[in-house]
């Protein structure tokens, strides 16, 4: 069994590549996907970095955007919309008939992992996705214009302010979902993909029992950078560790995951980068970590699994 840490579209990239060469080293892949972006609209359990992995691995992804369903329509928020509704968030049809699913099974008492497996199964997902906790967790930013909610921060106002604080609301108290600290300490690798490391996986982390687990591992632990040559492919990630004081670059990424990290894929562009790195008790390897085409998913989820001798 493979474990994958994952936040929304950058783990997306590297899911795909995995979801189409695993069964040829006769592995499964456990994804376990942050919740602190969900948001509720209209009354509607959203969980965008859940349905982001979902849409991927079931192949009905809107790949330009990376988030929301190929070929969806906007008709229900349209009407949303003339009905006076906030409607910068971009919720398609199809993917609101989720939102109303997911909705009214929690209001039954299901779980969200729970449903969130029931959704995988029937889009036909062969994989196992669990969200990090059932309880609520919820990402704020704090900006000098107050502390937002995620969404608000990075969709409604384009991550355009200046990231002074990010606060896991409730992570405290959160327990993570049955199966994550399991399919942690029972990989035979951990792979932490190349999403935002404070607002994604910062927030998995965040959850207690997760970040030791990754310690105690007998697998390897292995990580990409999202950051290359001092910037992020896409998102605020790059701005957000400037504002928190963290060094932007892939070894500033390294030293947020150092006490459980064994083995970091950084960038060719990141190539001085490697001793610095190496310094911190972890293993390099330097490749084209860039993914746009199939070819590169696949390429680099190769290279994942031949790092991890598996
Ligand atoms: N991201 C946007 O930038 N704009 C949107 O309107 C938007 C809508 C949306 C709807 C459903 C969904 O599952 C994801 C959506 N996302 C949208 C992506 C999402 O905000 C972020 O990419 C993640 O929360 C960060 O991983």
């Amino acid at each position: 069994m493979i474990t994958c840490l994952a936040g929304g579209v950058g783990a997306a990239r590297l899911l795909e590549g995995l979801d189409k060469i695993v069964d040829e080293h006769g592995e499964e892949l456990t994804v376990i996907v942050n919740t602190g972006d969900d948001e509720e609209f209209f009354g509607l359990h959203v969980s965008p970095d859940i349905d982001i992995i979902t849409y991927t691995l079931a192949g009905i992804v809107e790949r330009e955007r990376g988030w929301g369903i190929r070929g969806d329509t906007f008709a229900c928020l349209d009407m949303l919309a003339r009905l006076g509704c906030e409607t910068w968030f971009k919720l398609g049809d199809r993917d609101m008939a989720i939102h109303i699913y997911r909705t009214w099974r929690l209001r039954d008492g299901a779980t969200l992992s729970q449903v969130t497996a029931e959704i995988a199964a029937k889009l036909g997902v062969r994989h196992k996705i669990i969200p990090m906790s059932d309880d609520p967790v919820k990402t704020h930013i704090k900006t000098p214009a107050g502390l937002l909610p995620f969404q608000r921060y990075f969709v409604e106002r384009g991550a355009s302010d200046e990231v002074l604080d990010v606060v896991y609301v409730g992570s405290d108290r959160a327990r993570p979902a049955s199966g994550v600290i399991e399919s942690i300490l029972g990989a035979e690798g951990v792979i932490i993909c190349p999403s935002n490391p404070i607002v994604s996986i910062g927030t998995i982390l965040a959850v207690p029992g997760v970040r030791e687990a990754l310690r105690k591992t007998s697998g390897k632990v292995l990580a990409i950078s999202p950051i290359i040559g001092g910037a992020t492919v896409k998102g605020p990630a790059d701005r957000m560790m400037r504002g928190l004081g963290i060094e932007v670059s892939a070894a500033g990424v390294a030293e947020l995951y150092k006490d459980f990290l064994n083995i970091y894929v950084m960038d060719a562009q990141d190539a001085e980068l490697r001793e610095k790195v190496q310094s911190m008790g972890v293993d390099v390897h330097i490749t084209n970590t860039l993914m746009r085409s199939l070819e590169d998913k696949k390429r680099l989820a190769q290279t994942c699994l031949e790092l991890l001798g598996l």
